[in-house]
C-alpha cells in the first residue's frame, strides 16, 4: 500500500488493511490464472504446477518486525513487511520460472517494485526460489490503493526442498545443529541437480516431438 496511508491502530484498520491485502492477492491470482490458460490455448503447455496464495498471520508480522528492529504497529506493517500477500507459484522446470517472470512482468496493471533471485544467487541455507514483489491497484469507492503482493516462483522440486526445510527450521528456531545445516545443504544440491537432469531430458524429448 502507498506509504503515506494514515491509519489509526483500531480494529477497523486492521480490517480495512486485511480487506485490501486479500484483494490484492485475489486480483494477481486471477491474473495469473489467465495468463497460464492462455498459456496453455497457445503453446499447448501448461507452465504452472499449482499455486497457493495466503496472507500472513498477525503473529507472523509481529515477529518479523521485531526481527527488523520495529514496533509492531499497522503502518510499519504496511511500510516494512512486503510478504503480508503471498503466491508461491510452483512450475515443472527451471526455464518455466523465468519465463513466468518476464509474464508478470509485461503486465501493464502490475507494477515490480523488486525482484530477489535466489536461483541465481541461492541463500546461505541452499534456498532457491525466484521472488517479486509487485503492487496492484486495488480500486474502491472512495480511492485506488495500490498494495504489495510477494509471488515467490519455483519448481516443483525447489518447493519441496523449501517446505521440508522450513519445518526443520522451525523445529530448530533457527538454530539447527551445524551438521543438519550441512546435509540441508547437500540436499539442496541434490534438488538442483534433479532440476537440471529433468529439464535437459525435457528439452530431448521436445526435440524429439519437433523432428517428428
Ligand atoms: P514464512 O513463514 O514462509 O512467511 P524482505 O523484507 O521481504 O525483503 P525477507 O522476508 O527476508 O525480506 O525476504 P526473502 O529473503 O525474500 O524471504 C521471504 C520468504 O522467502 C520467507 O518468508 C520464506 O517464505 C522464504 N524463505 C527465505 N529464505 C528461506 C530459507 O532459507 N528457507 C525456506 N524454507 N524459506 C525461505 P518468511 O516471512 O521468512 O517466512
Amino acid at each position: 500500500m502507498a506509504e503515506n496511508s494514515e491509519f489509526g491502530e483500531d480494529l477497523e484498520s486492521w480490517e480495512t488493511v486485511t480487506f485490501l491485502y486479500n484483494a490484492a492477492a485475489k486480483e494477481v491470482v486471477t491474473k495469473l490464472e489467465i495468463l497460464n490458460d492462455e498459456f496453455k490455448h497457445v503453446h499447448n503447455y501448461n507452465p504452472i504446477e499449482y499455486f497457493k496464495s495466503r496472507i500472513k498471520s498477525p503473529e507472523s508480522i509481529v515477529k518479523k518486525l521485531k526481527r527488523y528492529g520495529y514496533e509492531p504497529t499497522i503502518q510499519n506493517m504496511i511500510t516494512y513487511v512486503n510478504d503480508f500477500a503471498g503466491i508461491r507459484l510452483v512450475c515443472s522446470f527451471t526455464s518455466d520460472i523465468y519465463r513466468l517472470a518476464e509474464m508478470i512482468g509485461r503486465q501493464n496493471d502490475l507494477t515490480v517494485v523488486s525482484i530477489k533471485d535466489y536461483i541465481k544467487n541461492p541463500k546461505e541455507s541452499g534456498y532457491k526460489s525466484y521472488h517479486m514483489i509487485v503492487t496492484v491497484p486495488i480500486f474502491m469507492s472512495d480511492r485506488v490503493v495500490d498494495t504489495k503482493v510477494e509471488i515467490q516462483i519455483r519448481t516443483i522440486a525447489m518447493d519441496f526442498w523449501a517446505s521440508l526445510e522450513h519445518k526443520i527450521y522451525y523445529k530448530f528456531e533457527g538454530h539447527a545443529p551445524e551438521h543438519i545445516s550441512k546435509e540441508l545443504r547437500e540436499c539442496a544440491s541434490i534438488v538442483s541437480q534433479l532440476d537440471e537432469k529433468m529439464l535437459s531430458l525435457n528439452d530431448e524429448i521436445r526435440q524429439y516431438k519437433l523432428e517428428d
